[in-house]
C-alpha cells in the first residue's frame, strides 16, 4: 500500500515503481540510513584505534540521501563528493564491506571497487569500463563518476554528464548508440557542499547549465559550514537559494533553472521534492538545483579535529535536534508506519550488520598483510640464525612481531634494516629475502602504479602507423586549410566527434580550423561556448566518459592556466584513480608559441607536462603533422592536448592525399635534417628556427642535425636522441618555454632515461625563452625567445669549444 507523504500520494510519480512509499520502502530508506550512520561511527574509531589513517564521513546527510536515491533511474549518473556514502549504498553502488574497504586503504580492486585502495575514503566511483577497455552499457546501469578531493571540482564534469544526454537526445546520427543512451533520458546527478559553492568553477558550472539547458539535478548539501568557516563568511547574504534564484527560470525565458529548498531532516519533503524535480529534469531537460538547507554534521568535518573548536553550544544543541534520522524515526512513528520497538529492533540489527560488515573488511585487509608479516619473520629468523650478528637480527624480527597492525611498507623497513644488519655476510636465507621484496615490489607496483595510461587495444601508442600520402601535384594550403580538411574528414568518419570551444562553431574558431565545419555538420557537432575555459573542460570529460569523442579548444595556450587545474585534477587522474574502472579520452585542442605579447606567445610546456601525466601532450610542427595526431587520438582511449603553432596556420603546406587517414605515432622524433657535429633537439615552433640556424651553419661548415620531438609526452619511445649523439656527441635542447622548464625535462629524459651521458663530449646546453613572459612587439619577441641567430651562435659556441682553431669565435 502506497503510504501518503506530505498529504499527497507521491506514489503516482513513479508508475515504473510500484514498491514506492510501501511501508517495507520506508523501512529500508530508514535502515540504510541508519547503517550508514553507524558505517561513519564505527569508522571514525577505526582512525581513532590507528587502524585507519583518515577518516570523512557522510554523518548528517543520511535521510536526504536516501531521498535522492529514489529520483534515480538505470542510466543516470553522479558527479559527487565525499559526503555521499548513503547515496550510494541506497543505489545499489557500493557496500559496507567496500566502504571499510576503501577506509583501510585496500588494494584491491574486488574488494574496494572504486579506486584499489588508490583514493582517500568517500572518493567513489563505479565501473564503467569492461576489461576490453570499452564501455559497459551504460544504459543498464545506475552508474557514478569518480570522485576528487578539490571541493567543487565535481561541477565542470557534471555539466559534461549531463550535456551528454542533450546530445543524444538532439544528435539524430548517434540515436543507434542505443548502449550509451535511451533517447537522452538520463539525468546527471550532482552533489556539493555549502562552502564548496564559493568556488569560482561552482557558479562557471552553474551557468553553463543554464545557458546550455541540460538535464543536471544539482543538491547542496548546506550544514552551514565549510570545516570551521560559516555560510556568511563563504556566501553574499550567506543564503544560497537567495543568490541563486537569479538562475530561476520563468515563464517567458526559454533558460534557467527550477530551484527548490528543503530542509534536510524533511524525509517526506526530500522524497517530493527529488521525485518532482527530477521528472521534470529528464523531461524537458530543464536543469534543477535542490538546496537542502538546515543539515547537520554530528562528527564534524573530518577525523582531523573536533567541531567544537568552532561550533557553539546552541548550535551544537541545535544539531542534535534536527538530527534527521531522529527527525525521520519520529515521523515514521507519528505516521503510524511502524512502533518504536519495531525501529529499535531494526536499528540494533542495522548496528549489528554494520559492525560485521567492518569486521569482514578488515580481514579481508589485514590477513594477507599478516601471511606476509610472517613470512618476513620466517625469513629474518633463518637469516639471524646464519648471521655472525644473530642477535641484532633477531632484535630487528622482534620489533616488526610487535606492530599492532603492521602495513606493507613496515615489512619492507623490516627487511631493509637486516640486510644492512648482515651486510658483507653471504646468507641463503638473506637472498630469499631480496628475492621475496623484489617480488613485492613488482606486485606493488602493479597495485599502485599501472594505468596512468590506456593498456587496452585502442591505446594511442597501438595505433597502426599511416604515413602521408602526396599526389604529384599535390596543392600548397594555408596551414588552417590543412587542419580543416582533417576535421572535416574527422567529423565525417567519427559521427560521435564533437568539437567544442569559444568561437569554434559560427566562425570555425578563431584560425578557421573548423570554419564552415557547422554548416555542414550542424550546430551541436562544431559548436560555440561560453568563455568558461575549465568548464569547457569539463564538458568535455563528462561527454567523453559517456562514450563520446570531444575534441575541446582552448582558444589560447596561455588560458590553458584557467582550465589547468581540471585537467590535472581530473582529466588526468581519471584512468589511474579508478584503475581503469573509468577513461575521458578527451582531446584538448589549442594553439601557442608564437604570436604577440605576453598573454598570446606563452609556451608553457612544463607546467602543463608536469601536472598532466595521464595524458599525452603533441607539440606538432605544423598543422599536417597535428592532423596525423588528431587522426592517431581520435582511434585511441587515452586523453590528449595537441598545441599547434600559431604561427603555422597561413604558412604554406603541402596536402596529403589522405588527411583523413595519416596518423603520426606518438612518442617517435622526426630528423627534420641529417648532420654530424651537433644534435639540435626542438619542437613546436622552434623547429623553423632551427632549420634557418641550420643553413647558416652549413656555410660556416657546421653540420647539424635536427629532430623535432613531435611529443613530449610520450617522449621519444624508440631513444632516437640517443642515437643521433651517438652520431654527433653534442646536444642542444631548443625551445620557447623558460629556462629549465621543457627544456630541463627533455635533457632529463636523455641523460637519465636513455643513458646519454656517456655519449657526450661537451656539456649539454640548453636555449630557451627568457625567465619573463615574452614582450610584445617583434622586437620583444626577438629578444625574449631563441631565434635564428641565437640559434646559430650557440651551436656554433659549442663547436668552438670543440676545435677553436677550426671555429673561432668572429661575433664577439
Ligand atoms: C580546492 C580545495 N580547497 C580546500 C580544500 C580543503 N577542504 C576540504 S573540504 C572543505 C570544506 C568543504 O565544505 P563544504 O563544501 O560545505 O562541504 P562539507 O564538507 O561541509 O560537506 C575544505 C576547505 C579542498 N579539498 N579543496
Amino acid at each position: 500500500m502506497a503510504i501518503p507523504l506530505t498529504g499527497r500520494d507521491t506514489s503516482s510519480l513513479d508508475q515504473s515503481n510500484p514498491e514506492q512509499f510501501t511501508k517495507d520502502s520506508i523501512l529500508r530508506d530508514y535502515r540504510i540510513a541508519f547503517e550508514s550512520r553507524e558505517a561513519s561511527l564505527i569508522g571514525e574509531k577505526q582512525v581513532f584505534t590507528g587502524k585507519a589513517k583518515f577518516g570523512i564521513f557522510g554523518a548528517g546527510k543520511e535521510v536526504a540521501q536516501v531521498a535522492l536515491a529514489r529520483a534515480f533511474r538505470r542510466g543516470d549518473i553522479r558527479s559527487g563528493y565525499y559526503r555521499d556514502q548513503t547515496l550510494l549504498f541506497a543505489l545499489g553502488l557500493l557496500t559496507l564491506e567496500e566502504f571499510f574497504a576503501q577506509l583501510y586503504a585496500t588494494p584491491d580492486i574486488t574488494l574496494e571497487p572504486s579506486s584499489a585502495g588508490r583514493s582517500m575514503t568517500g572518493h567513489f566511483s563505479s565501473t564503467l569500463l569492461g576489461p576490453d577497455g570499452r564501455l559497459l552499457d551504460l544504459t543498464q546501469r545506475i552508474s557514478t563518476s569518480s570522485d576528487v578531493s578539490p571541493t567543487g571540482s565535481q561541477m565542470p564534469r557534471l555539466v559534461g554528464l549531463a550535456y551528454a544526454s542533450k546530445l543524444f537526445r538532439e544528435i539524430p546520427d548517434l540515436h543507434g548508440l542505443t548502449g550509451l543512451s535511451r533517447n537522452g533520458d538520463e539525468v546527471a546527478f550532482g552533489t556539493i557542499g555549502n562552502a564548496s559553492c564559493a568556488e569560482g568553477m561552482f557558479w562557471e558550472a552553474v551557468n553553463a547549465a543554464g545557458v546550455l539547458g541540460i538535464p543536471m539535478l544539482l543538491s547542496i548539501w548546506d550544514d552551514h559550514y565549510g570545516i570551521s568557516v560559516p555560510n556568511e563568511v563563504q556566501i553574499t547574504k550567506g543564503d544560497l537559494s537567495a543568490v541563486l534564484s537569479g538562475f530561476r527560470r520563468t515563464p517567458d525565458s526559454r533558460q534557467g533553472y527550477d530551484l527548490y529548498t528543503v530542509q534536510g531532516w524533511d524525509y517526506p519533503g526530500l522524497c517530493e521534492t527529488y521525485l518532482n524535480a527530477a521528472e521534470i529534469v529528464r523531461k524537458e531537460h530543464v536543469p534543477a538545483i535542490v538546496h537542502v538547507t538546515e543539515m547537520t554534521q554530528p562528527q564534524g568535518h573530518s577525523t582531523s579535529g573536533s567541531h567544537r573548536r568552532y561550533k557553539s553550544a546552541e548550535r551544537l544543541a541545535w544539531e542534535e535536534e534536527h538530527d534527521g534520522l531522529r527527525k525521520m524515526r519520529d515521523w515514521i512513528v507519528t505516521q503510524g508506519i511502524c512502533s518504536a520497538e519495531e525501529l529499535d529492533k531494526l536499528e540494533k540489527s542495522a548496528a549489528a550488520y554494520a559492525r560485521e560488515a567492518q569486521q569482514s573488511a578488515w580481514e579481508a585487509y589485514s590477513a594477507p598483510i599478516e601471511a606476509e608479516r610472517r613470512t618476513v619473520l620466517a625469513l629474518t629468523a633463518e637469516v639471524a640464525a646464519a648471521s655472525r650478528r644473530g642477535a641484532e637480527v633477531e632484535k630487528i624480527g622482534q620489533e616488526l612481531q610487535k606492530i599492532q597492525a603492521p602495513l606493507r611498507r613496515d615489512l619492507m623497513a623490516s627487511i631493509s634494516s637486516t640486510l644492512i644488519a648482515t651486510a658483507g655476510e653471504e646468507i641463503p636465507a638473506a637472498r630469499r629475502l631480496i628475492a621475496w621484496r623484489g617480488e613485492q615490489d613488482r606486485i606493488n607496483q602493479e597495485r599502485y602504479s599501472t594505468d596512468v595510461y590506456s593498456d587496452t587495444p585502442r591505446s594511442a601508442l597501438k595505433v597502426p602507423v599511416v604515413p602521408a600520402v602526396y599526389a604529384p601535384d599535390a596543392p600548397e594550403k594555408n596551414g588552417f586549410e590543412v587542419i580543416n580538411a582533417c576535421f572535416d574528414a574527422a567529423l565525417r568518419h567519427h559521427p560521435d566527434l564533437i568539437a567544442l570551444g569559444e568561437d569554434v562553431g559560427k566562425i570555425g574558431d578563431v584560425n578557421q580550423g573548423f570554419a564552415g565545419l557547422q554548416a555542414k555538420y550542424g550546430p551541436l557537432r562544431v559548436t560555440d561556448t561560453g568563455i568558461r575555459e575549465t568548464t569547457i573542460m569539463g564538458q568535455a570529460i563528462g561527454m567523453a566518459m559517456r562514450g563520446l569523442r570531444p575534441v575541446a579548444e582552448i582558444q589560447y595556450l596561455d588560458y590553458i592556466l584557467y582550465a589547468l587545474q581540471i585537467l590535472s585534477d581530473d582529466l588526468a587522474t581519471v584512468r589511474w584513480r579508478t584503475k581503469s574502472q573509468q577513461a575521458a579520452p578527451v582531446i584538448v585542442r589549442t594553439r601557442g608559441h608564437r604570436l604577440e605579447g605576453i598573454w598570446h606567445s606563452g609556451s608553457l610546456m612544463a607546467g602543463i607536462i608536469h601536472l598532466v601525466r595521464g595524458m599525452y601532450v603533441c607539440v606538432p610542427r605544423n598543422l599536417t603533422q597535428a592532423s596525423g595526431m588528431y587522426n592517431t587520438l581520435l582511434q585511441s582511449d587515452d586523453p590528449a592536448i595537441v598545441v599547434e603553432v600559431l604561427n603555422g596556420y597561413r604558412l604554406k603546406e603541402k596536402l596529403p592525399a589522405n588527411i583523413g587517414e595519416m596518423t603520426v605515432p606518438l612518442g617517435v622524433p622526426d630528423v627534420l635534417r641529417e648532420g654530424s657535429h651537433v644534435t639540435v633537439v626542438t619542437y613546436g615552433a622552434c623547429c623553423r628556427i632551427a632549420l634557418e640556424a641550420a643553413e647558416r651553419l652549413a656555410q660556416v661548415g657546421i653540420d647539424t642535425e635536427i629532430l623535432d620531438v613531435q611529443t613530449l609526452l610520450p617522449f621519444d619511445r624508440p631513444g632516437r636522441i640517443l642515437e643521433s649523439l651517438k652520431k654527433t656527441n653534442r646536444v642542444l635542447f631548443l625551445d620557447e618555454d623558460v629556462p629549465g622548464g621543457a627544456s630541463a625535462f627533455m635533457l632529463r629524459e636523455l641523460l637519465e632515461v636513455q643513458g646519454g651521458f656517456a655519449w657526450l663530449d661537451a656539456a649539454p646546453r640548453t636555449l630557451t625563452g627568457k625567465e619573463h613572459r615574452p614582450a610584445y612587439g617583434s622586437d620583444g619577441d626577438y629578444w625574449s625567445k631563441p631565434n635564428r641567430e641565437t640559434v646559430f651562435e650557440a651551436v656554433y659556441e659549442m663547436m668552438h669549444e670543440a676545435d677553436p682553431r677550426r671555429f673561432p669565435l668572429f661575433f664577439r
